[in-house]
């Protein structure tokens, strides 16, 4: 088989680029480890910055999103009990918008049906060759056979655990890592949402967040210990720990039911410089991973994605150079996302050993928050998302 960009991974980075390529009027093929099913049932991203919102539009696949996702002017912080709000559009004119992963990978996927795109789902085996040469080619399992495609460009967007990021020689590829000492564990219910706007809160016992995907689809998350799993929780123990973590006025008023999912996932914050070899590009959480307070790792696959975008059809269209500076812009946004993420995860967290100094110390970082018109500003410019 041939095309001009194979894809790897159908992720919500791979079928976004294959969405906005095929609007260009170049081809490609993905290529998915898991049925679109397994894709589909991973509950994951809430939170879209206007800039992502923007490129799924251009992408032809903005329709629903417009529909049914909900605006949101700020979010609220909480410690100590007490809760302020973040507004966004008084500090920076922006907003965000409140749209789930799983609807917008079930809008790419109807849109690739609709104009009979090439999605092969339960590929295993994938390997990339020739990355180095202007003729790279891709072999991968189907159902006992081995299959090749022949191609332009690789486009690595197979996520974290993907093969893609290991097909970097290892002389070349650095890599930077932090792993925090917790993870969190999520629940999604069919109930009201606690806050109307996304709660942040820090508490001694642990940081918990109040999120939703619709007016009656709450999403919430508690700080757990790695070793923790799922299984401990019962969705009462889960309620009662989220309650005691939330100013008493949303605690008192949340409305509690049995949970349709719950997952424990760990924090990290992880780069792989560069983000290209050869004919290999990487984009999303191929290339890098943020804790999610912030909620930036599908926008920063949304960001990675436009300039990957934007250079390969520059390249179609007779410009070849913004090939070779496709991993310096992506990374500078990546890098501080990256920074926000962390400042963001240190100021909310519990950690292992923290001493009471340290628990006063982040305390007084949110009183400063609420206090300072420019440390909201600051925050409020990195949620909603800085420019391309
Ligand atoms: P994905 O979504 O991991 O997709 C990669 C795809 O590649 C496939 N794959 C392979 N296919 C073929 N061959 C191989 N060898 C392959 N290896 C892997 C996988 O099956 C998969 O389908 O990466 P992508 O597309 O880059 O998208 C990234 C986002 O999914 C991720 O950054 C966000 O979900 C992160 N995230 C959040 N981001 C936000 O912007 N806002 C949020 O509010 C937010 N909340 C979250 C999050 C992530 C979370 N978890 C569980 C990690 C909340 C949570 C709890
Ligand atoms: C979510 O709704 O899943 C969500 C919201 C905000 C975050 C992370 C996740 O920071």
């Amino acid at each position: 088989m041939r095309t001009q960009v194979c894809i790897i991974g159908g992720g919500p980075s791979g079928l976004l680029l294959s969405e906005l390529l095929y609007r260009h009027g170049i081809d490609s093929v993905v290529l998915e480890r898991q049925s679109r099913t397994h894709v589909l049932g991973r509950i994951r991203a809430g939170v879209l910055e206007f800039g992502t919102v923007e490129l799924l539009r251009r992408a032809g696949v903005g329709a629903r999103m417009d529909r049914q996702g909900i605006i949101h002017d700020g979010i609220v912080v909480a410690a100590e009990g007490r809760a302020f709000r973040v507004d966004f559009r008084q500090h920076v004119g922006k907003q965000v918008m409140v749209y789930g992963q799983t609807e917008i990978t079930q809008d790419l996927y109807d849109a690739a049906d609709a104009r009979d795109g090439r999605i092969i789902h339960g590929v295993d085996a994938v390997t990339l060759n020739d990355l180095e040469t202007d003729a790279p080619w891709v072999s991968y399992g189907l159902d006992g056979t081995t299959e090749r495609i022949d191609c332009d460009f690789v486009a690595g967007c197979d996520g974290f655990h993907g093969v893609s990021r290991r097909s970097i020689p290892a002389r070349v590829l650095r890599e930077y890592e932090k792993v925090y000492p917790f993870g969190w564990l999520g629940v999604l219910s069919e109930t009201p949402p606690a806050s109307d706007e996304v709660l942040y809160a820090n508490h001694p016992d642990g940081f918990a967040l109040c999120s939703m995907r619709n007016t009656a689809l709450s999403r919430y998350y508690i700080q757990t210990s790695l070793d923790d799993h799922v299984d401990n929780w019962s969705d009462q123990a889960f309620w009662d720990t989220l309650r005691r973590r939330l100013p008493a006025h949303i605690a008192d008023t949340m409305i509690t039911g049995p949970s349709i999912e719950k997952s424990i996932a760990p924090l990290r914050s992880y780069v792989a410089e560069p983000m290209r070899w050869g004919r290999l590009f990487l984009a999303g959480d191929a290339a890098h991973i943020v804790p999610p307070t912030g909620a930036k790792g599908l926008n920063l696959a949304a960001s990675d994605i436009h300039y990957l975008f934007s250079a390969i059809s520059a390249y179609y269209d007779g410009d070849p150079d913004l090939l070779d500076t496709y991993s310096d812009r992506a990374l500078a946004r990546v890098w501080n996302a990256i920074r926000f993420s962390w400042w963001f995860t240190e100021r909310m967290h519990r950690f292992p050993g923290q001493t009471g100094i340290e628990q006063r110390l982040q305390e007084a970082e949110i009183a400063y928050l609420e206090q300072s018109e420019f440390a909201q500003k600051s925050l409020a410019e990195n949620y909603v998302g800085m420019p391309y």
